[in-house]
């Protein structure tokens, strides 16, 4: 038997689609799983206790998929729950631990080392779980496991990422309890491909995807956008990093869905990239059902659009809103305010721009949350120790550790730049804006998703959709 453990009850609820494929994989391959949802759970620890008192797994998984909320100020950390429930398990079973996720996926053994558990995937672990389930037992060797993160008496080991050219995920979409995550959580999930060969100074998932994009057959996509139907879920946010990159594969899957004859009944959301994107796309889009997209906009400032290594510039980010408001498709910005670089005057020009052209909704979010490998940690690391560099925020002390969340704005922007920002935003509510401080589970002016009661009311009442046209609908 094969345990996997969700411990991510941040609020609203996300389904744990990573646990779904994993258990679908394994599942396929013979092997008998057990899910434990905690998020699911009025009480996780009792929860963990009860399920040991009477099975004995020979292996346990935790998923891992935020190892913080990548938010300042907020800037909270998870290891601390990552790791009780790994020393819960360790009380209550002899079984060796393994974890996965996209945000281990960044910090794969310093997690694993941290936590205290035995192994760590970093990439896909739908081949993983099943090449470990048969190194346990003595069928390959653990340096054969893709992707694996392990220790013997010489230290930690490091295998070759887990990111397989072809992708055949199962679709059924049956181990989690998707309609339950539906209620609570507003949005289904369905995932088209993965990685991303761009270089965004500031981007981690290169580091956990893979740094080229590995597409799923668009049949496979529309299957199990069925079977999530089936189940009554209907609302759906694709989990790609970037649905457009690359354009012909997002036109492919489109092309299925309308072929299939569901779009009529499906609405969905993507992130998008400003670039590429036309007519073509948009309306495309559109009749497959997409109803709001999510663009990477970052910043309109030809300095920081240099800075930040992005393959827009302003022509495109207004051809994007325009095509987006012609195919009745709503549309938020994101920005990336305050990385190397960014001045008064280069913010300015930013939210300038962004309030004249009045996309749907912006989301002003300030600080870039610095991760080891990325082009910009290892910009700053040219100044010298970190520790030095100024326009470094954090909330621990001590030596810099990327692993706690850590954040770059630029010292340009001087004491208070959340209040820059929001003077500049002035009460322009199309926009989500930063604050000084606050402590999450507040309904605040910004648009962290963590512990968002405000999300949470709105969804018990009945919304459905992306968060931020949640929050976006809620205001007006
Ligand atoms: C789509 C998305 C969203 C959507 C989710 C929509 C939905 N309905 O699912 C929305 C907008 C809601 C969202 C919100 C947030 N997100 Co988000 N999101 C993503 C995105 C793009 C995809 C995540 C995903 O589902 N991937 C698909 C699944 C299948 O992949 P996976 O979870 O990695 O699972 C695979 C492997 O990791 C592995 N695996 C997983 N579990 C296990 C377990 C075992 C035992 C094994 C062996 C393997 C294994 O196998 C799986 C299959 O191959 C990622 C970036 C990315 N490209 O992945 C960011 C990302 C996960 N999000 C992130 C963050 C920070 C958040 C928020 C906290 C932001 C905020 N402050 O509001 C919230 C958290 C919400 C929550 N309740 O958890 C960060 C996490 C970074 C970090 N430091 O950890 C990421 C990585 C983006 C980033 N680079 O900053 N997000």
């Amino acid at each position: 038997m094969l345990l996997l453990i969700n411990a991510n009850s941040m609020v609203p609820l996300v389904a744990p689609i990573g646990v779904d494929y994993v258990a679908g994989a394994a599942e396929a391959a013979g092997i008998d799983v057990d899910v434990l949802d905690l998020a699911l759970q009025q009480d996780a620890g009792a929860a963990l206790n009860a399920y040991f008192a009477t099975r004995s797994p020979r292996l346990v998984g935790v998923t891992f998929r935020n190892v913080d909320d990548s938010f300042w100020p907020s800037a909270r950390s998870f290891l601390g729950l990552l790791e009780g429930v790994v020393q819960q398990t360790r009380s209550c079973s002899d079984a060796p631990i393994v974890l996965g996720g996209v945000g281990l996926s960044i910090f794969p053994e310093r997690i694993a080392a941290r936590v205290g558990a035995d192994y760590a995937v970093r990439g896909d672990g739908e081949p993983a779980i099943v090449e470990l389930w048969e190194a346990l037992h003595g069928a390959r060797d653990l340096s054969e496991v893709a992707g694996l993160v392990w220790q013997n008496e010489h230290g930690w080991h490091a295998n070759g990422p887990s990111w397989p050219a072809s992708l055949a995920l199962p679709t059924a979409r049956d181990a989690i309890q998707n309609a339950e995550y539906f209620r609570r959580g507003g949005q289904g999930n369905v995932e088209t491909k993965r990685g991303c060969a761009r270089r965004c100074v500031y981007c981690a998932d290169p580091l956990a995807k893979g740094n080229r994009a590995r597409m799923r057959p668009p049949a496979d996509v529309a299957s199990e956008i069925e079977a999530l139907l089936e189940q009554g879920i209907d609302v759906l946010h694709l989990c790609d990093g970037e649905f457009n990159v690359p354009r012909a594969h997002a036109l492919a899957v489109c092309e299925e869905i309308v072929r299939r004859r569901i779009a009529g009944r499906l609405a969905w959301y993507a992130y998008l990239t400003i670039r590429p994107f036309d007519e073509e796309l948009a309306s495309t889009m559109r009749r497959a059902g997409c109803v709001g997209i999510n663009f990477t906009g970052d910043t309109a400032s030809e300095l920081m659009l240099r800075s930040y290594r992005l393959a827009h510039h302003r022509e495109h980010i207004e051809q994007a809103v325009r095509l987006c408001r012609e195919h009745g498709i709503t549309c938020m910005v994101d920005l990336l305010l305050g990385g190397p670089g960014e001045t008064p005057e280069s913010v300015a020009d930013t939210l300038e721009f962004f309030k004249l052209l009045a996309p749907d909704a912006v989301g002003a979010a300030l600080g870039m949350r610095l991760y080891p490998g990325t082009p910009v940690v290892l910009q700053l690391c040219k100044l010298g120790p970190l520790e030095g560099v100024p326009g470094i925020l954090r909330k621990y002390s001590g030596r810099i550790d990327l692993l706690q969340p850590t954040f770059y704005v630029s010292p340009a922007l001087g004491e208070e730049p959340a209040k820059l920002v929001r003077e500049l935003v002035s009460n322009d509510e199309r926009f989500f804006v930063p604050e000084d401080d606050r402590p999450s589970a507040t309904a605040g002016t910004d648009h962290n998703y963590n512990d968002h009661q405000g999300l949470v009311d709105a969804i018990a009442a009945g919304a459905r959709g992306a968060y931020w046209d949640i929050l976006r609908r809620l205001r007006h």
